[in-house]
């Protein structure tokens, strides 16, 4: 569990430090992450819209940018319905 946290963050780190803000995802950042890392379970990635909209869901404090945090929920979500744990 330890090294698969290890791993989250160092992807996370390496798909945000691709502009200036390198502690956070801006949209692009975001959409590249869910292009690459989870394809599978998050299949409406092309749909602009669909990003948008869970981008505003999980941005909690609406600067425009998810902190690991804020990107954390979505991991937690998917993990929770990959598991097929109840909500
Ligand atoms: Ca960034
Ligand atoms: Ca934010």
């Amino acid at each position: 569990m330890e090294s698969a946290i290890g791993v989250l963050v160092s992807k996370f780190k390496t798909y945000a430090s691709s502009d200036g803000s390198s502690d956070t995802l801006s949209r692009d950042e975001f959409t590249r992450l869910l292009k690459s890392e989870l394809p599978n379970f998050f299949k409406d990635s092309g749909e602009p819209a669909a990003i948008e909209h869970l981008m505003s869901s999980l941005d909690k404090n609406n600067d425009g940018e998810l902190s690991f945090l804020e990107f954390w929920q979505l991991v937690g979500h998917l993990a929770n319905k990959h598991g097929g744990f109840s909500q």
